[in-house]
């Protein structure tokens, strides 16, 4: 048996092998999209809030690599994605705060629907690691609430933009 074979010898089924390389491409996904969204605030002038989507995209980065190791490490054949629909305009910082929240909502999803599909198929290894996604959700979703909760509190009345643009820069510190 060459080794290559001996490595796809995998207690992980196809089909959880499939899930898990679709979510490594919807984190590449969402990475790029935080880092178009931070090019374009880098343009408005809008700087901390482009720091702080930057580092979403370093983070999103983290995730796809953490799904990529584990199919890798299980024997499984881990697929490098092809990334495409990147958004690159925007016409507000509102706009791209509802997206940054309706996406982590969207893969909060993915994981409650992975870790579905584990306890379904009684993959327990896999139904155990996506519970440190899900755990990470919680803070990425509240992070997204915050940055909307600043937006409205504050508003955009006279210098309100330049206020909320340190406040989420702040989060981002805080993180
Ligand atoms: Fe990886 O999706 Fe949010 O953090």
């Amino acid at each position: 048996m060459k080794v290559s074979e001996l490595r796809k010898k995998t207690s992980l089924s196809d089909e959880m092998i499939d899930e898990i390389n679709k979510q490594v491409a919807r984190e590449a996904h969402s990475s790029a999209i935080y880092q178009g969204m931070s090019s374009w605030l880098h343009l408005q002038g809008l700087l901390e809030s482009a720091k702080y989507f930057r580092k979403q995209a370093e983070e999103e980065r983290v995730h796809m690599y953490k799904l990529f190791d584990y199919l890798c490490d299980m024997g499984a054949h881990a697929l490098s994605p092809e990334i495409k629909n990147v958004k690159n305009e925007y016409s507000d910082l509102r706009e791209i705060l509802d997206t940054y929240l309706e996406m982590e909502i969207g893969i909060t999803k993915n994981f409650n629907d992975l870790s579905d599909k584990a306890l379904k198929i009684k993959d327990f290894q896999s139904l155990q690691f996506f519970g440190w996604f899900l755990d990470e959700q919680k803070e990425e979703e509240d992070n997204a609430r915050r940055t909307i909760e600043i937006y409205e509190l504050i508003g955009t009345e006279l210098d309100g933009l330049f206020k909320i643009d340190k406040y989420i820069g702040k989060l981002a510190n805080e993180a």
